[in-house]
């Protein structure tokens, strides 16, 4: 979207004439147009199998390799269909909403969010000479393989995996980086190990404070957890997804799932944990990367450092999945809405769905997580009296009190983003 109307799409948003999700349209309209033309070449590519001598494939699988797993039409053929694809390198996507309305997110529609390349091991699904380091403050110093992980209890969750900077793109003024729009956010199943039982097998000491955690991508991306939160039982190496062993984007063979906590502390190509006696200090622990201010500013401020604090666990939030943007209703005939809602560390208490703007709200129909830190699902019948332009809007609130506000709180990168979900709907007479 050239830079002219993106400034208007905020004042459309603003104006409350149209839902944030119809300006939005437009980028996926023209992203579509994109996305058949790359699709397009990523197939021809396939034809010349292994040349990697077309620019998008090249594009697609950096470094011109076409992993052997691509032959088989497997999970980790990117972008994945229907995708609104933000960049191809490193390569970003995310779904429109009407296609995340499964309990449980398919492979398939589970957004991509990396900060550099894939792996070649990963591309190429070779664990051969793979290992995980464990050291640092631990009395016995460890590489596990991953026969070694497989042979630990094996525990499987279903988690809310969601990118801090999900919802970006509602943020005014406009914040720089990947503009996600509401897609960036899934609940598939994970099956994998605890955290907690690697780290008691490397013996950790009680000088432990943090994790540094560490992938084999590039650039070296590292990001870390407090020893507390390593050490619940619903932190994980992961090393399945969905019943399968991880695809290549989503961190084949290992990555972490530290549930309710933003998705940057989830390691993905996870190689290496050094546990530190001091919080972890990494660039992407540090300055304005993935930090948000300790109080509340005025859109557009720029904080001191000294007065940012690590993002952590993620707020309350809800999706609607149904029905799509712009649906057409009839008057008078009930529309089923529905979604998810979930709230980091804490609990859904309730959803309220309003269709006049905010005049007057309904209580939706909750149903509970499949496990803690997997997401409820609400449901609502809603009827519109006459016919002309409706919005759905969804609020979460949790169980200590706090909702989705109805404006996006403002900070430098963007991140945590929750405001309300709103769906356009056109009824007709
Ligand atoms: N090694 C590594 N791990 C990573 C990242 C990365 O770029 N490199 N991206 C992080 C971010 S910002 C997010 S939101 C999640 C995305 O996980 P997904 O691609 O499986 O959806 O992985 C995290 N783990
Ligand atoms: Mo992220």
């Amino acid at each position: 979207m050239p830079e002219s109307n993106r400034g208007q799409s905020h004042l459309l948003a603003e104006n409350g004439t149209r839902a944030d999700e119809l300006a939005h349209f437009d980028r996926i309209t023209s992203r579509r147009h994109f996305l058949a033309t790359v699709g397009g070449a990523a197939l021809a590519g396939l034809g010349v199998f292994g040349a990697g001598s077309d620019a998008a494939v090249r594009g697609l699988f950096g470094r011109g390799l076409i992993p052997t797993a691509w032959a088989e039409g497997s999970a980790d053929v990117l972008p994945k269909p229907d995708m609104i694809v933000h960049s191809q390198h490193p390569f970003n996507g995310e779904f429109p909403p009407h296609l995340l309305a499964a309990d449980v997110t398919p492979t398939a529609r589970h957004f991509v969010r990396n900060n550099g390349s894939i792996p070649e091991r990963a591309l190429r699904r070779d664990a051969q000479g793979w290992s995980l380091t464990v050291d640092g403050e631990v009395r016995s110093q460890r590489a596990f393989s991953l026969d070694d992980l497989h042979s630990l209890p094996q525990v499987t969750l279903k988690v809310v995996l969601e990118c801090a900077g999900n919802g970006r793109s509602s943020f005014a003024p406009t914040v720089g980086g990947t503009q996600w729009i509401r897609g960036a956010v899934a609940c598939s199943e994970w099956t994998g190990v605890r955290l907690r039982d690697v780290l008691q097998a490397a013996e950790v000491t009680e000088k432990a404070v943090y994790l540094a955690n560490y992938g084999e991508d590039d650039p070296p991306f590292s990001r870390g957890i407090p020893i507390e939160k390593a050490m619940d039982e619903h932190t994980l190496i992961a090393l399945k997804m969905n019943g399968e062993p991880l695809p290549a984007a989503h961190g084949f063979p290992a990555r972490l799932l530290v549930p309710g906590w933003i998705g940057s502390s989830m390691q993905k190509w996870l190689n290496r944990i050094w546990v530190r006696d001091a919080v972890h200090d990494s660039d992407k622990m540090s300055g304005y990367s993935y930090r948000v201010p300790a109080y509340p500013i005025a859109p557009g401020d720029q904080p001191p450092e000294a007065d940012m604090v690590i993002a952590t666990s993620w707020v309350v939030k809800s999706l609607i999945t149904a029905p799509q943007a712009n649906a057409t209703v009839q008057a008078g005939v009930p529309l089923s809405a529905s979604g998810h809602a979930w709230a980091g560390e804490r609990n859904v208490a309730k959803v309220l769905v309003s269709t006049d703007l905010g005049i007057h709200w309904q209580e939706a129909e909750l149903t509970p997580p499949a496990n803690k830190y997997a997401w409820y699902g609400w449901n609502a019948e809603l009827i519109f009296a006459s016919k002309g332009y409706y919005e759905i809007w969804a609020r979460a609130f949790d169980d200590a009190g706090n909702a989705q506000p109805f404006r996006q709180p403002w900070n430098p990168k963007g991140y945590l983003g929750n405001v309300i979900h709103r769906v356009p709907v056109v009824v007709s007479a």
